[in-house]
């Protein structure tokens, strides 16, 4: 009988918004990582842990990386770029995400950054049930084999577990022998307040227009333990007093609208009732200053 065991990183990689949370949530079949329908919703780094059979998955879903940034970038963009390309040093596998529809200059970007390296590459074609009539994918994955070499080329749609198991051979197939590192029942190393603070974000970056998502964070200060219930406290940071009533909206009607969205998920996910106060704090400069950036975990 064979027990070895196999294992290994596999890095999420692609240009914002190209369905990389998406990806991971459904091959863990949990919602761990915060996804919209907005570019740069990941702001961090995010390890993902999948134990199937004698193999071991630990994904990383990254930022979304952005062209040219690299000098006229605030702070947060620089620190979003580098928490991508830094996992391209560290892992076993690249998955380089491309959406089904078509080649975009975006992924001629990232494709840029993965030709220093020389790790195994699987292109995934996502979001594949947009895609109306399939025949379409032909030209697309020709298109994509003449650019570099990949070790597979797989078509997914995430959202419906379609192209998923096959994904995962494909990777399989990459890794080698090794020891798991997680129990099995183990899905991240992240703490549970970053969790519950990514699940706030999400909600603001769904609820809010396109500008303030990317000027605001969350910061989650503490966790009062009852014995039927836990009080999370937390606050949504913006930049200026001039946010805040969007953020508070009409009545209050906007953050309460945020606040109940983002409880039933904490409540899903830590399977027990909660109670969430929430609150909007003035942070001015937060996304360019070091100092602040580092307060929220951004370092
Ligand atoms: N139709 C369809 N939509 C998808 C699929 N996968 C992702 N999406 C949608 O694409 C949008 C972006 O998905 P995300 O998973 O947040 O994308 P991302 O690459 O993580 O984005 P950033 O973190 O901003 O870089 C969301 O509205 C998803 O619902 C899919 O398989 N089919
Ligand atoms: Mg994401």
């Amino acid at each position: 009988m064979n027990t070895a065991t196999k294992s290994g990183y596999i890095t999420i990689i692609g240009r914002p918004n190209v369905g990389k949370s998406t990806l991971l949530n459904h091959c863990l079949d949990m919602k761990l990582s915060i996804t919209s329908r907005k570019p740069q919703t990941t702001r961090h780094q995010l390890l993902g842990v999948l134990t199937r059979g004698s193999c071991q998955f630990m994904f990383l879903d990254t930022p979304g990386i952005n062209a040219g940034r690299k000098r006229t970038g605030s702070s947060i963009e620089r620190y979003m770029n580098r928490q991508a390309l830094s996992t391209l040093n560290d892992v076993d596998v690249i998955l380089f995400l491309v959406e089904g529809t078509g080649w975009r200059d975006g992924d001629a970007t990232v494709l840029k950054h993965l030709a220093k390296t020389d790790l195994p590459v699987i292109c995934v074609l996502t979001k594949v049930d947009r895609v109306r009539n399939k025949s379409q994918l032909l030209p697309l994955i020709e298109k994509v084999a003449s650019k570099s070499k990949f070790q597979a080329i797989v078509p997914v749609a995430a959202l419906r577990n379609e192209g998923l198991d096959m994904l995962l051979d494909a990777i399989e197939s990459e890794l080698e022998e090794g020891p798991h590192l997680f129990n099995a029942d183990e899905v991240t190393d992240r703490s549970t307040s970053f969790l519950v603070g990514e699940m706030i974000r999400e909600q603001v970056v769904r609820q809010l227009g396109a500008e303030l998502p990317h000027r605001s964070t969350v910061l989650v200060e503490r966790f009062e333990e009852a014995q039927d219930q836990t009080t999370i406290f937390a606050s949504i940071c913006i930049e200026r007093d001039s946010q805040k009533r969007i953020v508070i909206g009409k009545g209050g009607s906007r953050l309460r609208s945020i606040g109940e969205a983002a409880r039933h998920n904490i409540a899903d996910f830590l399977g027990k009732s909660i109670d969430l106060r929430l609150h909007v704090r003035v942070r001015s400069g937060w996304t360019e200053s070091h100092k602040h950036l580092a307060e929220f975990g951004y370092k």
